[in-house]
């Protein structure tokens, strides 16, 4: 590798990063929350259709959005390898393959919601450094060629081979610094922590726990679910940074006036508080992905009705700042169950994860059509004029949740000893209520569980019951029933499109 030719691929590879780069620390310096290529990732995740997404979530588990990242970092630097290459034969294919990345990093960019001019800045920037970068680099490998060519004696390629090196030790490290200053420039996360760390909210509390709502029995998910602890589902790969004096929410489509609202406007309203238990459609029979908080916030019924609602509109399309939206239905909002825009969790200021400063929650419908975390902007709508982000993908429109229970205690696979065990889980049908809960051991009769307290019908019940077990291998299921009477179905569907049903069962053996 001590001719000029084996180098033109370094060329492309290192001046592929720095462009990157460039265009990384010109968005953090401009306050822009994506770089092009975040915005292009970001991208291919909303391009993805449902089962792909679902077979990555699955796969992936919550790492699903590093790996997208980093499969697309390991191609980016294939292309530019083959991009340098064909440069030494064919210089105009290597500038016009530049140029293509560079418009999708646009397309990608101007594609996100809120977009404005100024998100394209960093896009050029990165463009504009590919080609100088380009220039300076194939420059330095041309006369090291031509030297090596010419038949003089006299010449010396040592010259003109320096002179490359250290123009790509000056590129390699002209990128690293840029993306490490971008890291810096991008860190609108310290301050956003620090403004959260000082809110206070006049009127939200700290929550006492309800009397009762403990079965008391080891190994049974806490009633009330921490903040840490609290699944995580969402599609941005940077979660929106938003300080509370930037943010706003829009309030406008089929309403008598529009509205906007500041931070300030909105905890001057009266708090309203909640235990509420959110879940997920994609939780799977058995599944975790639920939890249930104390949530401080302000009724969305009163500031829509403020707005004045068209008595046609059925839909509110909510949009947070990443660009993600939900269709929610508006009868589920206006007919006086606790739909709130929340700003506190467990009597402190939402995390940056779970939706800081304010996000929606609608008691008794999943979180994709109603959860909207960071959200900004409210449309009073149609469901026939909408497309939300998994409506779009083939879940259903409406969302409710549906009956469920699931059992804790004991594991999966776990060892009891014989004669009377304990079991405990939770069971959930929010705004509806949960009447009772039933196991059966090893497919015999139901027999009922005692179920713990509730403060309302929004929130999972624990619940306890005791079998008598002899020795060998048992498997156990429960179910429930509603407060409308409705009995839990054994009827197994997967969560597509609108969450799993059928019994929990587990399988333990004793001795
Ligand atoms: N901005 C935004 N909000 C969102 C989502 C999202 O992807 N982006 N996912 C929704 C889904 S599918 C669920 S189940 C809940 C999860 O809320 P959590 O992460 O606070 O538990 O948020 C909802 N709100
Ligand atoms: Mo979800």
């Amino acid at each position: 590798m001590r001719t000029s030719r084996s180098w033109w691929w370094l060329s492309g590879v290192f001046v592929g990063a720095l462009g990157l780069a460039t265009s990384y620390l010109v968005a953090g310096l401009l306050r822009i929350r994506e770089s092009p290529a975040v915005a292009v990732a970001e991208g291919v995740i909303t391009l993805t259709p449902g089962p792909v997404a679902k077979w990555a979530i699955d796969t992936f588990q919550t790492r699903d959005k590093q790996v997208l990242l980093i499969g697309m970092f390991v191609i980016l630097t294939i292309v530019f390898a083959v991009l340098g290459r064909v440069g030494r034969t064919r210089w105009w294919i290597t500038v016009a393959g530049f140029a293509v990345l560079a418009v999708v990093a646009g397309i990608a960019v101007v594609a996100k919601f809120g977009f404005t001019g100024v998100d394209l800045v960093p896009v050029f920037a990165g463009f504009l450094t590919w080609m100088v970068g380009l220039a300076v680099m194939t420059g330095w490998l041309r006369r090291w060629e031509l030297v090596e060519a010419s038949d003089d004696e006299a010449t010396d390629p040592t010259h003109s081979r320096r002179g490359f090196f250290v123009a790509a030790a000056a590129v390699g490290g002209i990128a690293v610094l840029s993306g490490l200053l971008g890291k810096l420039a991008g860190n609108t996360r310290e301050q956003v922590e620090r403004d959260r760390r000082l809110l206070r909210v006049e009127g939200a509390t700290r929550p006492t726990l309800p009397r009762g709502v403990k079965v008391d029995v080891d190994g049974v998910a806490p009633w009330q679910t921490s903040a840490d602890d609290f699944y995580l589902i969402d599609t941005a790969i940077l979660k929106p940074n938003i300080r509370p004096k930037d943010w706003e929410l829009r309030i406008h489509g089929r309403v008598e006036h529009d509205l906007t609202l500041s931070f300030d406007d909105l905890v001057d309203r009266e708090i309203t508080e909640d235990w509420i238990t959110l879940n997920c459609v994609s939780n799977e029979v058995g599944g975790d992905l639920i939890g249930n908080a104390w949530w401080s916030g302000v009724r969305l019924a009163a500031i829509l009705e403020e707005a004045g609602l068209d008595p046609d509109a059925d839909a509110v399309l909510q949009t947070s700042d990443d660009g993600w939206t939900c269709g929610t239905p508006l009868s589920a909002i206006m007919d006086g169950r606790n739909a709130m825009l929340a700003l506190y969790m467990n009597g402190e200021p939402l995390t940056v994860e779970h939706g800081f400063p304010v996000r929606t929650i609608v008691p008794g419908l999943y979180g994709y059509v109603s959860a909207c975390k960071w959200v900004v902007d409210m449309e009073v709508t149609t469901f026939d004029a909408i497309d939300a982000y998994w409506t779009g993908k083939g879940w259903s429109e409406m969302g409710p949740v549906k009956l469920s229970s699931r059992i804790d205690v004991p594991n999966d696979g776990a060892d009891v000893s014989t004669g009377t065990l304990v079991c405990a889980g939770a069971a959930w049908l929010q705004h509806t209520g949960i009447e009772a809960v039933e196991v059966s051991l090893d497919g015999g009769a139901w027999t009922a569980a005692t179920l713990a307290r509730v403060p309302s019908d929004d929130t999972w019940v624990q619940w306890r019951a005791e079998v008598e077990v002899g020795e060998g291998d048992h498997d156990l299921r429960v179910r429930a029933t509603s407060k409308e009477g409705e009995v839990q179905t054994g009827v197994e569907t997967g969560v597509l499109p609108d969450g799993a049903t059928g019994w929990h069962s587990i399988e333990f053996s004793a001795s």
